[in-house]
């Protein structure tokens, strides 16, 4: 989700122009081949954007409108029906099996599960438990979120993420989930893109609450979310003592952090300070609060949060990053984020107008292996309706990764956003993000864009 990102420290670790998203093609013969052993090859989606027919807080936000009549999601889509995922499970397995994954990362949708508060409902939690259960069997590795930006309408009601004990409620959800599940399932991602959520919802107002501007309730949201990251994580750690997949460990945790590569347009103090600002928001501030269990949000002069949250620390085992582009920064001191984008003519970009820049993938994850955590892209991918940039878009990422790896950065996955298109949050379904294409007027029948024997003959180099 392209958000119009904000604020806050530390010099850009790469403001240097760097050739990105060349024409330049990696051979298909060699690329992946020295990746590790056990290296995870997937798919990404999430259950909002893919299953279809729940009803949670998105749901309701996808019929409001903003103040000047415009529909909160772009031509006034609703998620609706979306891919129809819940029903077609045994059909989408056999995509990913075509594919060659080894993994792949779902979400579970609480709203499902637990409708209303304290009610649960067995048969959704068997459903998924058969998903893992499936997806074991077929050698793919579930690596299950368990919130993607969808809450249930209970939760809402009662204040949303802005209530503190919100993360009590997140807690005893990933107590019964990792209660129920925690035989077939270990690689757990308790809480997708904290820095979004809060973005989104209170700066943006593209999410719900819909709320735009409100830097202080932004950072005390980042807040909650990180307590109940440390509570879901405790509790999946206390309810999951199996180890499903025979690596010598029951649980493995990690957060989907989104990152971003922030540039500076002008070599002007004010915009590499700006830049500088939004990069240390953005990037640093989750995953330092996991390493040091003190969460700092600052914006200098507007909104100093410090807390000690000592269960953070240790609350992830690896770090998820999820990249897709780069934000050319220009200081806009007028506006809440600070900044404004710029865009660059000629640049190669996704259908939704963002940067493709493949170099950016192999900056951060050499810059973010230095917190010690062995990482996961857990997401990565482009809308590209036309499916012509879609092969060299996932040569290039990979790649890039590679080439991090080959220099000592220990990333042990990737997971490819996304396995189909699906309702884009915010935008609705123009945004074309799959691997397989949907026809939406059409029974919503898969078919395979050029990228599925890409990322075949990648994932064959993996073995
Ligand atoms: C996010 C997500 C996905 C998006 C994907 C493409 O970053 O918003 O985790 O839900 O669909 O990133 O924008």
């Amino acid at each position: 989700m392209k958000r119009a990102l904000l604020p806050v420290m530390a010099l850009l670790a790469a403001c240097a122009e760097r050739p990105g998203f060349d024409l330049t093609s990696p051979s298909l013969d060699t690329l992946g081949k020295t990746l590790p052993t056990g290296f995870l090859f997937g798919t990404a989606t999430s259950a909002h954007q893919t299953e279809g027919g729940n009803v949670n807080d998105w749901t309701d936000f996808e019929q409001g409108t903003y103040p000047d009549g415009r529909p909160h999601i772009t031509n006034g889509d609703q998620s609706g029906l979306a891919d129809d995922s819940w029903n077609r499970f045994d059909e989408d397995l056999a995509l990913m099996q075509a594919l060659g994954v080894t993994a792949y990362r779902f979400s579970i949708e609480w709203s499902r599960l637990e409708p209303e508060e304290g009610v649960w409902n067995a048969q959704a939690m068997a459903r998924y438990r058969e998903w893992a259960v499936k997806l074991r069997a077929a050698g793919i590795e579930p690596s299950v979120t368990l919130f993607h930006f969808s809450l249930p309408r209970w939760v809402a009601a009662k204040g949303g993420l802005e209530r503190p004990e919100v993360a009590d409620d997140f807690a005893a959800y990933a107590r019964r989930v990792g209660t129920e599940l925690g035989d077939v399932v270990d690689f757990w991602c308790p809480i997708n893109e904290i820095n979004i959520v809060a973005a989104e919802g209170w700066l943006v107002g593209d999410f719900p609450p819909g709320n735009t501007g409100d830097t202080a309730t932004r950072a005390r949201v980042m807040a909650i979310l990180l307590h109940a990251h440390a509570k879901m994580a405790k509790a999946l750690r206390e309810v999951d003592v199996v180890d499903a997949n025979g690596d010598g460990k029951a649980t493995l945790i990690t957060t989907a952090h989104h990152v971003r590569i922030f540039q500076p347009a002008t070599h002007s103090a004010l915009d590499t300070a700006i830049a500088g600002l939004t990069d240390d928001f953005e990037n640093e501030a989750v995953p330092r609060a996991f390493a040091t269990g003190h969460i700092a949000l600052t914006v200098p002069g507007t909104i100093d949060l410090q807390e000690d949250v000592p269960d953070l620390k240790g609350s992830i085992d690896v770090l998820g990053l999820n990249y897709y582009t780069r934000d050319i920064i220009r200081a806009d001191l007028g506006s809440a984020s600070l900044s404004t984008m710029h865009y660059r003519a000629g640049r190669p970009t996704n259908d939704q107008g963002w940067d493709l820049y493949p170099d950016g993938l192999y900056i951060l994850l050499k810059r973010f292996s230095a917190y010690g955590w062995p990482i996961y892209i857990l997401e990565n991918g482009l809308s590209d309706q036309e499916g012509t940039k879609r092969s060299l878009f996932l040569e290039q990422h990979v790649a890039a990764l590679e080439r991090a790896v080959d220099e000592g950065v220990d990333v042990r996955g990737y997971f490819h956003w996304s396995l189909m298109d699906n309702f884009e949050f915010a935008d609705g379904f123009w945004p074309r993000f799959g691997l397989y294409s949907v026809d939406y007027a059409n029974d919503r029948k898969r078919t395979a864009t050029p990228a599925v024997a890409t990322f075949k003959r990648i994932s064959q180099n993996l073995r």
